[in-house]
């Protein structure tokens, strides 16, 4: 049992699994008070339990990153921020241009681009305020090259790219950095699963064959990584993938 006393604050949005789950532990175990956010209470809330049994110090928060009202009452209930993740998001649906629904279009905008911005924006002045502040987005290969059927999840994650990458700019000079992580191929329980929204073999074919996808532990070791470097240090752009997959298009499979 850790006895540490975090001072730092790591707010963690979409916490309740996946990336956002392993992300929220391994800032726990690094020494900060994590809080988790996500709309599934009950699952931030039993992470936040395990990881203050543990030790560790953690709360739990629900929101929705759409919500801007609620992400302002949100960020008005903070004693301090030194780090935020952006990590709720993800992909609804594969079809072509040709065929993609717009509302889902709409909908991974909302999550991936405008929840990214409200959180960012609610927070700044926190982060700005600790003196050292740290913003991560956690974007996706998918922000940085297109792939078949991938056009509407690609065009969200690059909007999400691109609010790093101007944040960036526009704040230097002020005590926070401002990093993005884009992994490629990550094995979770539910990223596939929503994207083909709960068609569990059609999310499995996403994997099949690749010797060792990546696993969210392995993002959130980069994430952890990222942010535990000296204050001085920005990655501005870290891209990971599994070793079988070199692009988005040419993935290794033994089949
Ligand atoms: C997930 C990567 O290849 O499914 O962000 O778009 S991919």
């Amino acid at each position: 049992m850790s006895t540490r006393t975090a001072t730092r604050t790591a707010v963690v949005t979409g916490a309740s699994s996946g990336i956002g789950a392993a992300t929220a532990r391994q800032l726990a175990a690094a020494g900060y008070h994590v809080v988790l956010t996500a709309r599934r209470k009950d699952r931030i809330e039993a992470l936040a339990g395990d990881l203050t049994d543990a030790g560790y110090e953690a709360t739990a928060h629900a929101l929705d990153v759409t919500d801007r009202a609620a992400v302002d009452a949100f960020a008005a209930s903070l004693d301090r921020c030194d780090v935020l993740v952006n990590n709720a998001g993800g992909a609804i649906g594969a079809e072509p241009v040709a065929t993609g629904d717009p509302a889902d279009w709409r909908t991974m905008y909302e999550v991936n681009v405008i929840g990214t911005l409200n959180v960012t924006q609610a927070l700044l002045p926190a982060l700005t305020a600790s003196g050292d502040g740290t913003v991560v987005v956690l974007s996706s290969t998918a922000g940085h090259s297109a792939y078949e059927g991938g056009a509407g999840y690609v065009a969200a994650k690059n909007g999400a790219r691109v609010l790093a990458e101007t944040l960036r700019l526009e704040i230097v000079g002020q005590p926070v950095r401002v990093i993005e992580i884009a992994p490629g191929m990550v094995k979770t329980e539910e990223f596939a699963k929503t994207r083909f929204r709960g068609d569990a073999a059609k999310a499995e074919k996403v994997y099949e064959g690749v010797a060792e996808p990546l696993s969210a532990d392995d993002v959130a070791d980069t994430v952890t990584w990222a942010v535990t470097r000296p204050s001085h240090v920005n990655i501005d752009l870290l891209v990971v993938r599994p070793r079988a997959q070199a692009s988005n298009t040419k993935v290794h499979r033994e089949l």
